[in-house]
């Protein structure tokens, strides 16, 4: 597989079954779908059936009470950027309105997604199904007969690893410890859902994801501008080197880092691009108009696909440049990966 054919955006991951996604454009760096069976999604959908939202609201949840109030209004969405990826619906250039919200300054983390399965005894639908992806260099080259089930035809660098979930995010015998403060992963749409309804938040709609994202600034590659690394420091935690072979960490991580790890943007918030993708609200499409302004856009009524923004650790600038803040991509919501987390807001 080149670089050129991702970028050309003709990489489409296959699911274990061998049914190709339902998103032909989502590159298989971005995080390969999960196909789950019927009879998963029924046992699936009665978990967490019980949880009600917290008592007193969101007010202990631990350190991601730290959230941000923006007060909304007109900015610039999407971008017409020639090195971009178009047929993800990343243009045309629109006008777009949002009201003011919260939101949170990290993503949820291993320690805030604790205190929630503390309090609810939540399962995620990793844990459920029994399996998630897992990114390949991240598993021991000892272990990888043993913990590898199988691999995505089209993306073999996608793990299918049973017993993965969160809490051992690759596979059985590893674990986060050391890191409490990374962004939580293997975690689906769905277990983002439940997460923000028992702490009284909602998952942002893709234009408050973007609106908060940019900081304030127009039209700019990134929350920070238009270079990726100005003055030669790394502001986000991509891929450097060769992808999917060799991850050199120049900005000193392969794989997932702390949520505070680099500065923040000029709203405040931390670990937007890069790191890992966040799920938003609304369901995927690609066409947009710009003819109007939109006055608080969340997407379809329906879709294949939730909307993920802000790319990972695995984007690299020569063969899947996703972590600008236009940029999107999109995954079936009870897809997980070891490169999917999200953060919540809070709206009125
Ligand atoms: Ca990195
Ligand atoms: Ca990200």
């Amino acid at each position: 597989m080149s670089g050129e054919e991702a970028v050309a955006g003709e990489n489409t991951p296959n699911t274990r079954s061998g049914v190709p996604t339902s998103d032909k454009k989502l590159s298989g760096c971005c995080a390969p779908a999960s196909k789950r069976t019927e009879a998963d999604l029924d046992q699936a959908g009665q978990r967490g059936a019980h949880i009600a939202p917290m008592a007193n609201g969101a007010s202990e949840v631990a350190s991601n009470e730290q959230m941000i109030s923006l007060p909304g209004g007109e900015f610039l969405m999407g971008t017409d950027y020639a090195g971009g990826f178009p047929q993800d619906g990343e243009g045309p250039v629109r006008r777009v309105a949002v009201s003011p919200f919260q939101i949170d300054a990290f993503p949820v983390t291993n320690q805030d997604f604790a205190v929630f399965v503390e309090a609810t005894g939540f399962r995620t639908e990793a844990e459920v199904f029994g399996w998630s992806f897992v990114f390949w260099s991240h598993i021991p080259e000892e272990r990888r007969d043993e913990l590898i089930e199988d691999t995505v035809a089209a993306a073999p660098w996608w793990c299918k690893v049973p017993g993965a979930f969160w809490r051992q995010p690759e596979g059985p015998g590893s674990g986060i410890k050391d890191r409490l403060r990374h962004p939580v992963v293997h975690v689906s749409w769905n277990d983002a859902q439940a997460y923000a309804a028992w702490a009284s938040k909602s998952l942002p709609t893709e234009a408050q994801w973007e609106y908060a994202a940019r900081g304030g600034l127009e039209q700019k590659l990134y929350p920070w501008g238009d270079e990726l690394t100005p003055g030669g420091q790394h502001r986000c935690n991509v891929w450097q080197g060769k992808f999917p072979v060799e991850d050199t960490a120049e900005d000193g991580y392969a794989g997932s880092c702390p949520v505070d790890a680099f500065p923040a943007n000029d709203f405040g918030l931390y670990s937007i691009t890069g790191n890992v993708w966040e799920w938003c609200a609304d369901w995927f499409h690609a066409s947009f108009s710009s003819d109007r302004v939109l006055q608080n856009p969340a997407g379809p009524a329906s879709g294949e696909g939730k909307v993920m923004k802000g790319g990972s650790f695995l984007c690299h600038a020569s063969y899947c440049n996703r972590y600008r803040v236009a940029a999107r991509t999109s995954n079936t919501p009870d897809s997980s990966a070891s490169n999917i987390g999200f953060r919540c807001v809070r709206n009125g």
